[in-house]
């Protein structure tokens, strides 16, 4: 039995439990098995065995009292997974499913990102089982504050930098950044995506949705294309898609689609982007309202966003969102472009349909790094006490992007797999860690 099937297999028998982590860990390590066999010094070293466990993960309770005067409790987690080339960095996802499996999945996958993006950042991941929607403001204070007084003592802004994800926005990274002060006494970069007025970086509210909309424009380009008068299908409403959707319109694509996890929209006109922030980022509404001020379009209850035809497709709500049937409807209504603007939205059974059929597939930890590297840029500016441009920041991402898009074209080309960016983007970012492991010894 090969390195990688010893690995993978004691991974699945060890953690049944955790099926987002062994669908994270299968897909990279298959991808990287060519890479792997050719260099014994990776099993000598014990490499695979380390990369698969996190260096610590941290399970705490969460006490705090809602506006009834109830005690409830949830559960935080931070996984901090890898740091052979940088501090801990990714997000902190606040949703009602998030259990050690999606916190082990999002971190394993935050490590390959963050070398993607050619900055000094490790991989690692948090979260809490508290979901914020429907709970009044101070609710979410009183959450965030209890989380931070666990959290605190694991983190700082050499250590482990944590960010927004799903459920956390710019309130509650506030309330989060508020709390450590407080406790800590010191006034540091220790979490991105703050708010202008105490350290935060313009770009780092849009970087995840321009920087997906960046690296597909340099995609289509390079095969002799760009995004202009392309018909475009995005799912999700909140930070990734919402951005996404307007980059996407500036440079002049038709975006018709939108969704939240309860339906979605399909606006033959093109999405009103100021009715869903409207709805969204005032209200905290629900995305069925957008047919009160746009009566043309339709919504539908639950699933079925991928129905409608579209060139482009940008998964940008959640894992597992996009299935085998999703993409063979896509791809039956030409769909010839998809850009994972979330982490891991397709299953592993729709990412094998589209690489079989032609279908320039851009997976998560590539298409959606420019909002991580727009951290590792609020990073360098809060250790320079420094600020720079909207201009500047968005220069560099779209500079980031590209380079994205080239590093794992190439290392596609250079594994004999042209245009397979699934295995392009595991091996170049793969290759950067191993090497950072490999030099620093047993650890
Ligand atoms: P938000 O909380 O801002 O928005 C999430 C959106 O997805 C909402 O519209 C939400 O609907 C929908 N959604 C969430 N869970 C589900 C579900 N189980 N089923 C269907 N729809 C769902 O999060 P972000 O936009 O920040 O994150 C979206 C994705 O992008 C996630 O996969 C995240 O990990 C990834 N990502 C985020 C980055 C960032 O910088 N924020 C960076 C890189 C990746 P509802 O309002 O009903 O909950
Ligand atoms: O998945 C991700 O890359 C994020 N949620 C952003 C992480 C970060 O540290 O900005």
């Amino acid at each position: 039995m090969s390195y990688v099937d010893r690995v993978l297999e004691s991974v699945q028998s060890r953690y049944k439990d955790q099926p987002e982590f062994i669908q994270a860990v299968t897909e990279v390590l298959d991808s990287l098995r060519p890479t792997i066999d050719k260099n014994p010094a990776y099993e000598k070293a014990g490499l695979l065995e380390r990369l698969v466990e996190p260096e610590r993960a941290i399970i705490f309770r969460v006490p705090w009292v809602d506006d009834n005067g109830q005690v409830q409790v949830n559960r935080g987690y931070r996984v901090q997974f890898n740091s052979a080339i940088g501090p801990y960095k990714g997000g902190l996802r606040l949703h009602h499913s998030v259990n050690l499996s999606i916190v082990k999945f999002l971190g394993f996958e935050q490590i390959f990102k963050n070398s993607l993006t050619g900055l000094p950042i490790g991989g690692g991941k948090g979260g809490s089982d508290f979901d914020p929607k429907g709970k009044s403001d101070r609710e979410v204070m009183a959450f965030c504050q209890s989380f931070m007084t666990e959290l605190f003592k694991y983190i700082g802004q050499d250590t482990d930098v944590p960010a927004g994800d799903i459920g956390t926005g710019a309130r509650e990274i506030g309330f989060l950044y508020g709390q450590y002060k407080r406790l800590t006494g010191l006034y540091e970069g220790v979490l991105t995506g703050k708010g202008l007025s105490y350290g935060g970086s313009l770009t780092r509210t849009e970087a995840t949705g321009y920087g997906l909309v960046y690296l597909i424009d340099e995609l289509l380009r390079d095969h002799n294309d760009d995004i202009k008068g392309k018909t475009v299908a995005v799912s999700g409403a909140g930070n990734v898609a919402t951005h996404a959707i307007q980059k996407a319109q500036q440079l002049g694509a038709k975006v018709v689609t939108a969704s939240d996890s309860s339906g979605w929209i399909y606006d033959p006109e093109g999405i009103d982007l100021a009715t869903i922030k409207q709805i969204k980022e005032v209200e905290r509404g629900r995305i069925s309202g957008y047919l009160e001020s746009r009566p043309k379009a339709k919504y539908t209850e639950g699933r079925g966003i991928w129905s409608v035809k579209c060139d482009i497709a940008l998964p940008c709500a959640t894992q597992n969102e996009l299935s085998a049937d999703d993409a063979k409807t896509l791809i039956g209504n030409g769909c010839t472009v998809v850009g994972e603007g979330a982490n891991m939205p397709s299953t592993p059974e729709a990412v094998s349909a589209f690489l079989k059929n032609g279908v320039l597939f851009v997976p998560g930890k590539a298409a959606n790094a420019g909002g991580v590297a727009a951290s590792a840029l609020e990073m360098s500016q809060n250790s320079m006490r420094m600020s720079w441009t909207f201009d500047d920041v968005d220069a560099k991402l779209k500079d980031i992007m590209a380079n994205i898009y080239h590093n794992i074209s190439q290392a596609a080309k250079d594994c004999g797999k042209n245009d397979n960016l699934v295995v392009g983007a595991n091996v170049a970012a793969f290759q950067k860690i191993a090497e950072a492991m490999l030099d620093q010894g047993i650890v």
